[in-house]
């Protein structure tokens, strides 16, 4: 029987465990990368492990996320990030020089190798054939020092790409018209694969904003073949000696194929608040628009500028609207300069903002309220733009130029012909903003510079035989990290400091959280499906932890964040039946007898609500891994006792 492309991949990187779906798999990891919201705390944690010097082929630390220095914390941030990576071997981009998954698909991606990245939508990398998983920093940490990554082997989907794609319709309404038939949880434990005829007809970073925003569908990963579009694009970043081809076995077999015909296919918006809230721009109408911005790692690339920049030309954004436009890397700013496109842009009365995260992470241009955004970004979550009642439509650069023209909701097709933009056969290639570590000889010179808000990760304990504790909150369905641990410009700076950041901690669901958790002491949490959806932020993780969150039960979990909550030692665990959920209220004490005991046995758990009187039955479903790392308190604990083993 044949391999899908994302199984030889695995298949060439297999550690351990065996390729049947639902197993734990173990993967070695070529590259990292981590951004600056999570990487402070991936290198702190990188530190305890105590592996002097990186073990990957390439691991690259970005600072993209936390650029508004609002006060020293974020600069001192980034200054401890620029530190570990000189002594450690770690390749530093400094702020300025662009979005992580932008930049590493430009510059240190490599078609068939695998990449972990503390950051959920590291699956851009899938653009040009990697095989790319977002995860938690520990996870990275660990993978930086040469350990195994672990996932559950997933199922294999087809989508079969036919036809091209019209004028004025864009990668980004393929990538719509897959949330809208498969829903934000549709992709839990799957590989998407793009495969077809349609393949040939799309470039490199119309791939990437697919690959990209296939996190949303909640998939473990998505990837394209690596083919003669690739090499060209490899080449035109000087690298075609990175290239290789991948492709499927030709019998391969998948368990779900999609069919989507390009030439089908019509401009489309996610609607507010979930990127699956996917309809036709006819359907929505041409509602009143107040800002658009352009950017973020799912549509900055080179191509998207130039369009955006051809449909501005000569003209002025509607007095009503504010357009913010970020280009993705300081090649495409730079590349924009050079041909005068940015001239173009800043004459019709753009905003340009630095090539970083910016308003996709609520980092300044936030919405009026209730106003309406276009973005050509990938999540919309409630209040994630900063604004609580600001509407947020994601939409592909075209919508969003064209829609900044006429203060409405603009289908550019009214716009006539099509701007035609050809793919650059030469990049601008200029690393100057990445700076290369020390040589191993002089890494005990480099001394780690810490500033006063980085503080230590939490403490962490083995588990304790039994847990009883009290419901602390009780959420409902697709609770995003976004509720979790909320980001933008006020909390982002306390990404290094977790007592700090603790205090916000669900605030958007319920003030009083922060508060209830510390009186009592130790708490868990009660939650629907789709628990966890959205980032890698392990703070979502860490902050539960420090305020004494012990279990976290719920009808299901989004991948990454249930990773992260073995990672720190929170029991992660689902109602065998979900009716179950409507018994649990706010306030009543449940226990798990045993709990220790019927982790290592294996034994069946059961939860007692000691409130109601009533009993039933959990599922954890954990390997032996997870199981020895919740009994240690989690994985730096792991670790350090395997490492000392
Ligand atoms: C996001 O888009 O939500 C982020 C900010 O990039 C996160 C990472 C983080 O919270 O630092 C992600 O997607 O993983
Ligand atoms: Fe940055 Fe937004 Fe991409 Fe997250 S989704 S990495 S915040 S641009």
């Amino acid at each position: 029987m044949g391999l899908t492309l994302a199984q030889k991949c695995i298949r060439d990187h297999l550690v351990c465990g065996e390729m049947t779906v639902g197993s734990e798999i173990g993967l070695k990891i070529d590259q990292t990368l981590t951004q600056d919201a999570t990487g402070t705390m991936a290198y702190l944690e990188f530190e305890a492990i105590g592996v002097p010097r990186v073990k990957t082929e390439r691991s690259v630390a970005y600072i993209d996320h936390n650029s508004l220095q609002t006060g020293f914390e974020n600069a001192d941030d980034h200054r401890y990030i620029q530190s570990v990576c000189k002594k450690h071997g770690i390749y530093f981009s400094r702020p300025g020089n662009g979005i992580c998954h932008q930049v590493h698909l430009e510059r240190f991606g490599i078609p068939g190798k695998t990449l972990i990245g503390s950051d959920s939508h590291t699956p851009t990398g899938g653009g040009i054939g990697m095989l790319a998983f977002g995860a938690g920093g520990l996870d990275v940490a660990v993978a930086m020092g040469g350990g195994t990554y672990y996932i559950t082997m997933p199922k294999m989907v087809r989508v079969n790409l036919t036809g091209k794609l019209s004028d004025w319709v864009a990668a980004k309404d393929v990538i719509l018209e897959v949330l809208r038939r498969m829903s934000v949880k549709g992709g839990v434990g799957k590989i998407i694969e793009y495969g077809g005829e349609g393949v040939k007809t799309l470039s490199v970073p119309e791939r990437a904003t697919i690959t990209n925003m296939g996190a949303e569908l909640g998939a473990s990963t998505s990837i394209f073949p690596s083919d003669e579009i690739t090499r060209a694009f490899m080449e035109a970043q000087g690298r075609g000696e990175d290239w290789v081809a991948l492709q499927p076995d030709e019998d391969a077999v998948y368990d779900e194929v999609i069919d989507i015909d390009l030439s089908a296919l019509v401009p489309m918006a996610a609607c507010p608040h979930s990127p699956d809230a996917v309809k036709t721009l006819e359907e929505i109408g041409s509602i009143k628009v107040d800002q658009c911005c352009i950017g973020s790692c799912t549509n900055s690339s080179l191509s998207d500028m130039l369009k955006v920049a051809a449909i501005l030309k000569g003209k002025t954004v509607h007095p009503d609207v504010s357009l913010s436009i970020a280009p993705g890397s300081k090649q495409v700013y730079n590349m924009l300069a050079q041909n005068g496109a940015l001239s173009d842009l800043i004459a019709a009365g753009a905003r340009i903002l630095e090539c970083a995260c910016g308003p996709c992470i609520g980092m300044g241009q936030s919405p009026n309220s209730a106003g309406v955004s276009l973005r050509t970004f990938n999540r919309n979550f409630e209040g994630r733009s900063g604004t609580k009642d600001g509407q947020v439509y994601l939409v592909s650069p075209e919508v969003a130029a064209a829609s900044a023209l006429t203060g409405v909701l603009t289908d550019p097709r009214t716009l006539g012909k099509a701007p035609t933009i050809e793919m650059p056969t030469q990049f601008l290639i200029n690393d100057n903003m990445v700076l290369a570590p020390a040589a191993e000889e002089d890494m005990d010179d480099v001394e780690i510079l810490r500033g006063p808000n980085i503080k230590p990760f939490p403490q962490t304990a083995p588990l304790d035989e039994t847990i009883e504790a009290d419901v602390m909150l009780k959420v409902g369905d697709n609770i995003t990290t976004d509720h979790i641990m909320p980001a933008g410009a006020k909390i982002l700076p306390l990404r290094s400091n977790i007592p700090a950041i603790s205090e916000h901690c669900f605030t958007r669901c319920d003030e009083e959280f922060p508060a209830r958790c510390k009186a009592a002491g130790k708490g868990i949490i009660i939650g629907g499906v789709n628990y966890g959806q959205g980032s890698s932020r392990e703070h979502a993780a860490l902050a539960p932890l420090y305020l004494g969150i012990k279990a976290v039960i719920v009808k299901s979990f989004a991948r990454i964040h249930v990773a992260n909550l073995i990672n720190a030692g929170i029991v992660p665990l689902t109602f065998e039946n979900e009716a179950d959920y409507d018994s649990i209220s706010l306030g009543d004490t449940l226990c798990l007898p045993s709990l220790r005991e019927k982790l290592v046995n294996g034994d069946p758990i059961v939860l007692e609500n000691k409130t109601t009187g009533k009993t039933m039955k959990l599922c954890g479903g954990f390997s032996e891994r997870q199981v020895a790392m919740l009994l240690a308190g989690g994985l730096l604990d792991y670790t350090r006792e395997q490492n000392k083993n």
